[in-house]
């Protein structure tokens, strides 16, 4: 009874409409048919390798995975890998993280010169004791494991950068690096759960600095029992409010993922000075329900669901 109560008020908080929040409801509690793939923003073409893949193995790890390679490897991409902008000392450094149904995960973090960090993560999971590997030392097990090392500061994000450099201002406010890291997850054809981020991070950031993206609890959490989420954003404050590992503690108490996104960016908008940044959470529940939120308008995801692929626009708090 109480926790009833206690939605009710997030939801009104959250400036939900009774119309709103029955559509959002009707849309995302249609019966679960696996594999569900589920990304951040537009991302048509990793939605489609991602269900390609899913069937060919079967596991939603494999899927998150190839999602995540065809952003990185696309020039065009300017938030994550080959073609990401720099930071303001104009080097690429690259976020990402992996996690799958048994709970393994594994991350790079300010990683330099190699095209897919998410295959790094994969192999730091798969392949050493640990979960994360920074810097230098990511770079040199990546070589280790035969990865290449290549120059990513393609000519045109190298002219941004250096138009930018003129005045040097940094100011994350909405959109201004058109947010498009991508976060990805999947329920493989068992309906077990995994999910994945990538990211250049912010465009001419501090050198050294990393993101929510590569950090577990953060940027990406999933747990078989439950489900999975995932974040994009201002980074800083997912990782303040370790935002996919509180939405997948809220599924396991009760809440749908759609109420579980919406109760996170309150989180963020009880403490913080949110009119100035964007965050977008996703999150899909073992039965094949999702949500999406964000604080400000214009938060997208792509869902592929019996080899149909959709790009959605988010609900969202600021309206
Ligand atoms: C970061 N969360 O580095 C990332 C950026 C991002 O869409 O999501 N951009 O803070």
């Amino acid at each position: 009874m109480k926790r009833r109560t206690f939605i009710q008020q997030t939801s009104a908080l959250a400036g939900l409409s009774a119309l709103a929040a029955n559509q959002t409801q009707a849309q995302n509690s249609a019966p679960a048919e696996f594999p569900i793939i589920i990304s951040t923003w537009n991302n048509v073409k990793a939605n489609e390798a991602a269900w390609a893949m899913v069937q060919k193995t079967g596991r939603a790890l494999d899927a998150v995975e190839a999602g995540a390679l065809i952003p990185e490897a696309d020039p065009n991409e300017i938030t994550v890998g080959y073609g990401g902008l720099p930071d303001r000392d104009g080097h690429v450094t690259l976020d990402a993280c992996i996690m799958d149904e048994k709970g393994n995960a594994g991350s790079v973090t300010f990683l330099e010169g190699i095209m897919h960090p998410i295959s790094v993560a994969r192999a730091v999971m798969e392949k050493t004791p640990h979960v994360m590997l920074s810097g230098e030392g990511a770079l040199q097990f990546a070589l280790s494991q035969g990865f290449k090392k290549q120059n990513l500061l393609t000519e045109s994000s190298k002219k941004a950068w250096l138009k930018w450099k003129k005045e040097s201002k940094y100011e994350p406010k909405v959109n201004i690096e058109r947010h498009d890291t991508i976060g990805l997850l999947a329920l493989g054809k068992k309906g077990e759960v995994s999910g994945a981020c990538t990211t250049s991070g912010m465009a001419y950031k501090m050198h050294g600095r990393v993101g929510d993206s590569p950090v577990i609890g953060a940027a990406v959490f999933c747990d078989d029992e439950v489900g999975g989420a995932c974040a994009t954003g201002l980074g800083e404050f997912v990782l303040k409010t370790l935002g996919s590992f509180l939405i997948v503690e809220l599924m396991r108490n009760g809440r749908t993922p759609q109420q579980a996104c919406e109760e996170a960016i309150m989180r963020i908008v009880k403490r913080y000075n949110y009119k100035e940044f964007q965050i977008g959470y996703l999150a899909v529940n073992k039965q094949g329900e999702y949500g999406a939120y964000s604080i400000q308008k214009g938060f997208s995801y792509t869902l592929t669901k019996e080899g149909v692929t959709k790009v959605y626009e988010a609900d969202y708090y600021m309206k």
